[in-house]
């Protein structure tokens, strides 16, 4: 039976940088899983007997809201859901299972990197028929249709049996669970060159994966153990827990510390990973050398005739504008195009569609490609094995080299997190009210050479998306950038990006922190970061 149930809306319903994010008591509120769902719906068009794919990173209250999602596609008119076995589908897994099974589109549950548990974060987001996150456009369509909606429509039946592989009837619809990890490895068989990883690996070469006890375990287990041949525990905290065994699954040098001293160490394994809550962030270590997120994408798009999946060359690179400018240069020899839009996977969707770009990456340990339209963790993990097998160099010798050619963009990100809303939103209004006269002035002895709020206009479509972060960018190509996350689910969280461009290879080995301490006292300086935030120093240094 199909229910109509009256609904009040909740004000807060607004999608942040990739869906809706706020901790689990919010969304146990009563009916506001429901309606966000129900607006995700009444933004579609054309969707009857469609196939709508639904998976989750198995974080707290992932099955609950599965049942829900169920019960309500049914009650709307799809012919046909895809679930994954358990509610999971890591986020790369359901774009790839979106785009191979020609379905309408997706509803992942997820947070990402945020932590999970009865008091942490949840997410719900949803992604269109080309397997990417949807656009503003019809992210606002959804917000707007929270701020009115009156009722929501569900099947009154039972709950789905979520674990058993097969085909069931749900009020009509069809609900398909499938292995959430086959598709998406048969994918990465097609892309990577994997007889070349097994004889590396087989060679003696120590691979760890850390999964962060997040959805890449099952994945990670599969792939690197199974059909690579890493010995059984080369994949850590594999198993996925509802609450991420308490930790933040944020693979950085901060929350994935474990695995870095353990790669850094002596008798340590030659290669480090991380991933994330919902499988499509990466980190990547190589023994004696950390591989910033900005030079991971400028070295795939460097080396990416490694991998027989693109052997023909890429056409083109697109990063998010507070990534570092290594992938430019590289973009810049291989004489392709170089594209630079705001933060969130949901803006290179539209750049791979068109065919113009085919690796995308950004600052906040993303990588990816045209094979999906999300980033993807393990996608970058193999990558970086398949050019260390096909190179027959080690990481740290693959990055020096890199450097040698290139230039170094010495890169980090400071991040104040849980900052009070208002004054992180007055410093921002403070800066962008000084911008106009900054340009030839001098702050730290650093000359501006231009400063503004970022906007991008998408070449595709033509829409534009203004103040998406204060640029201040200075005389030889350094620069700094101020954004407030759009990912965050308590108070707000100031993010400070710091470049500098080191051509000279003489200079290539000097402590990160230390190459950028003057532009670090710079936006001090400029910003007065120390006194809207009321913090000495950021909470995270990546
Ligand atoms: C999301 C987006 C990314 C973005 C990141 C950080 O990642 O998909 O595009 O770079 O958040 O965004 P912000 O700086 O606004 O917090 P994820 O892994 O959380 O889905």
């Amino acid at each position: 039976m199909i229910l109509t149930v009256s609904t009040k809306p909740y004000a807060d319903q607004k999608p942040g940088t990739s869906g809706l994010r706020k901790k689990v008591p919010v969304f146990q509120q009563e009916n506001y899983a429901e309606n966000f769902i129900q607006a995700i719906f009444d933004s579609l068009e054309g969707f009857e007997g469609q196939t709508l794919v639904i998976g989750g990173d198995g974080r707290y209250y992932n099955r609950e809201v599965i049942q829900v999602a169920l019960k309500m596609a049914a009650a709307n008119g799809f012919g046909k859901v895809m679930v994954g076995k358990g509610g999971i589908l890591s986020t790369p897994a359901a774009s790839h299972v979106i785009r191979k099974y020609h379905a309408f589109g997706g509803i992942v549950l997820s947070a990402s990197h945020n932590p999970g548990g009865p008091t942490e974060d949840f997410g719900i987001k949803y992604n269109i028929g080309n397997g990417g996150p949807a656009p503003e456009k019809i992210t606002d369509a959804i917000f707007d249709r929270t701020r009115n909606i009156d009722s929501y429509k569900i099947a009154d039946v039972a709950d789905i049996d979520l674990d058993t592989v097969g085909s069931f009837d749900l009020a009509g619809m069809t609900v398909e669970v499938i292995d959430p990890v086959t598709d998406y490895a048969d994918l990465m068989e097609t892309l990577f060159d994997f007889p070349a990883i097994r004889s590396l690996i087989s060679g003696g070469f120590r691979v760890v994966i850390d999964s962060m006890s997040a959805v890449t375990g099952p994945y990670a287990v599969e792939i690197l153990e199974k059909r690579l041949g890493a010995p059984a525990g080369s994949v850590r905290n594999e198993v996925p827990l509802p609450d991420f065994g308490h930790h933040h699954p944020d693979p950085n040098l901060v929350h994935a510390k474990e695995l870095y001293d353990d790669v850094m160490s002596a008798d340590g394994p030659d290669f480090g990973a991380a991933s994330d809550g919902d499988g499509d962030r990466n980190m990547v270590v190589g023994k004696g050398m950390f591989v910033t997120p900005s030079d991971s994408l400028a070295m795939i798009a460097a080396n990416a005739t490694c991998a027989p999946g693109y052997r023909q060359g890429i056409a083109g690179i697109a990063r998010s504008m507070p990534t570092s400018a290594a992938a430019d240069r590289v973009a810049e020899k291989l004489g392709i195009g170089m594209y630079e839009t705001p933060t969130g996977w949901k803006f290179f969707g539209n750049l791979m569609d068109a065919g113009k770009v085919t690796v995308c990456g950004e600052e906040s340990f993303g990588t990816g490609s045209d094979h999906v339209r999300e980033k993807d963790g393990l996608w970058a993990v193999l990558f970086w094995l398949n050019i260390v097998a096909a190179r027959k160099q080690s990481v740290k010798e693959i990055v020096e080299a890199h450097w040698a050619e290139y230039g170094r963009n010495y890169y980090s990100r400071h991040d104040y997190e849980g900052v009070d809303t208002d004054n992180a939103n007055a410093l921002v209004t403070a800066l962008r009210a000084k911008l106009g006269s900054l340009p030839g002035t001098t702050i730290n002895g650093l000359v501006v050479s231009a400063a503004d709020d970022f906007a991008y206009h998408d070449p595709i479509d033509h829409s534009v998306s203004k103040n998406q972060g204060i640029r201040i960018l200075f005389e030889g190509g350094s620069r700094i950038v101020f954004r407030l996350s759009g990912t965050g689910t308590s108070g707000a969280t100031l993010r400070l990006y710091v470049e500098r461009y080191e051509p000279d290879a003489s200079r290539h080995g000097i402590e990160t922190q230390a190459a950028l301490a003057d532009l670090i006292a710079a936006a001090e300086e400029v910003a007065e970061i120390k006194r809207y935030t009321g913090m000495n120093e950021p909470t995270v240094i990546t």
